[in-house]
């Protein structure tokens, strides 16, 4: 169920804007509106589940179909070759601002570790 007071749940539904580079009936991606590398797509599942935690039974089947559009998009962007990063904040500490579970896709330049 969408949730009306969710922004990625309203760019899935279309009621927001977002530059959507992939969609099918349970993942959408689309490009992060403070991009901090020269990729950085998000990648939500159309279900609105807060954060990794809430994952439950067949739920985590999402995480693989998110890899794997991630993947794709990765090779689409010419990532593929030079290396990429996929990333899941979960939680205040972990730095999750958007309460619907997303992984950034990131790459395009040389990436640091470790994360701030
Ligand atoms: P996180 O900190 O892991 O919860 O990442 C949330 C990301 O969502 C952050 O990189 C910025 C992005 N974001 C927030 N609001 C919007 C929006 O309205 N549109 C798009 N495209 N991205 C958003």
């Amino acid at each position: 169920m969408a949730q009306d007071d969710c922004i990625f749940c309203r760019i899935i539904q279309g009621e927001m804007e977002a530059e959507i580079l992939y969609q099918d009936e349970k993942v959408v991606a689309f490009k992060d509106v403070n991009p901090q590398a020269p990729v950085h797509i998000l990648l939500v599942p159309v279900k609105h589940i807060p954060s990794l935690k809430d994952f439950t039974g067949s739920e985590f089947e999402l995480v693989a179909d998110i890899h794997e559009v991630a993947v794709k998009l990765a090779e689409e962007q010419g990532l593929a070759s030079e290396g990429f990063r996929i990333v899941n904040n979960c939680g205040s500490k972990g730095g999750q601002t958007v309460n619907h579970v997303h992984f950034h896709l990131l790459g395009g330049r040389q990436l640091k570790w470790p994360p701030g």
